[in-house]
């Protein structure tokens, strides 16, 4: 290999396209290459279609859109027990829900959704997991290790098993406010792996010190996806090192956040800043923060479609917290 002259895969798979749009689910199901088709909160209209997930999350700007996400090519999709999957152009969507009574709590939910998400997967070609979304209800019910974001930690490292040895995918773990003990997990795989990015303010989470829990949490904090054309980047917010900065203080943690994002960026390569190609979420645990997230994410990522979504964030003195994606 040649020293600083990094050849891009000629064959890698461009990256789907992930955007923001008010539209009816059944048109943007019937454009083509439409991989999955995301609405937000209670009022989002149903769809019987295998890529239509209703996420538990309640947008703070009604009515929310709908997240779509594209690939350049035929898309085909169908159902294996409770998991719904779609695939295409070398790009694959699944999605699974769990009522968490059925498994004896978030442990058991979380061991058998991501033991069916990975047995489907080992026999499918787009088997190299990019990106995963967690969302449960009461995150921060139970103390301790009993923390029901821990348990989900436990159930979700049994049901990966060694099946993430050479490293995890990036990730979002996020409280939902549905009122029952639903658990929705979905995520994006391709045929061929990406490039894990670490922050190098932030300790690997998989590296987390004890005090956070009986097994560290499973996930990178960003990825690379295989035509090095986008960065899938996890949930983010104040944590610096290990620890959580600036407790009670919203705006603070909205500017340790925004670090945290422009490190993860250069850590992976790419420059500066986020632009209307790159659909970011908010995730804010107080709605009456909401306007102050808002004015925030329009002060400084001018442009910058925002979707800001009502959510408990993992930790309980967190308050916000922002994921999404950077196009090249
Ligand atoms: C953190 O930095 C905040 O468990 O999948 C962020 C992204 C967080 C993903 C997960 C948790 C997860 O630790 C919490």
């Amino acid at each position: 290999m040649v020293q600083g002259c990094e050849i891009a895969n000629p064959v890698a798979r461009r990256a789907p396209r992930v955007s923001y749009r008010q539209a009816e689910a059944e048109a943007v199901l019937g454009e083509p290459g439409t991989l999955a088709v995301l609405g937000f909160g209670r009022g989002a209209a149903g769809s019987e279609d295998p890529r239509w997930l209703g996420v538990g999350l309640e947008g703070f700007d009604a009515p929310a859109p709908l997240e779509i996400w594209q690939v350049d090519g035929t898309v085909v999709h169908g159902r294996v027990g409770a998991l719904r999957w779609a695939a295409g152009a070398g790009w694959l969507y699944a999605a699974i829900e769990m009522d968490e009574r059925e498994h004896g709590g978030p442990l058991g939910a979380a061991t058998a959704a991501y033991r069916q998400l990975g047995d489907f997967l080992a026999v499918r070609r787009e088997r190299h997991v990019q990106r995963l979304w967690n969302y449960l209800a009461d995150i921060n019910r139970g103390d301790g290790d009993d923390e029901r974001y821990k348990l989900f930690c436990e159930g979700r490292a049994a049901g990966m098993g060694d099946r993430f040895g050479e490293g995890f995918p990036a990730a979002t773990a996020i409280g939902h406010h549905l009122g029952e003990p639903r658990l929705q997990v979905y995520l994006l795989a391709c045929d061929e792996p990406g490039r894990r990015v670490e922050n190098p303010r932030q300790v690997s989470a998989w590296r987390y010190p004890r005090q956070y829990g009986r097994i560290s949490p499973s996930f990178a904090r960003a990825m690379a996806l295989p035509a090095q054309d986008a960065l899938a980047i996890s949930g983010t917010a104040a944590v610096v090192g290990h620890a959580s900065a600036h407790q009670d203080d919203l705006l603070a943690q909205l500017d340790e956040t925004l670090a945290n994002l422009e490190a993860l960026l250069a850590s992976a390569g790419m420059a500066t800043g986020f632009d209307t190609q790159s659909p970011l979420k908010a995730y804010v645990r107080h709605a009456t923060d909401a306007p102050q997230v808002r004015d925030f994410m329009r002060r400084r990522l001018p442009g910058v479609p925002v979707l800001l979504l009502h959510g408990d964030i993992c930790r309980r003195e967190l308050l916000v917290e922002i994921d999404g994606w950077r196009y090249v």
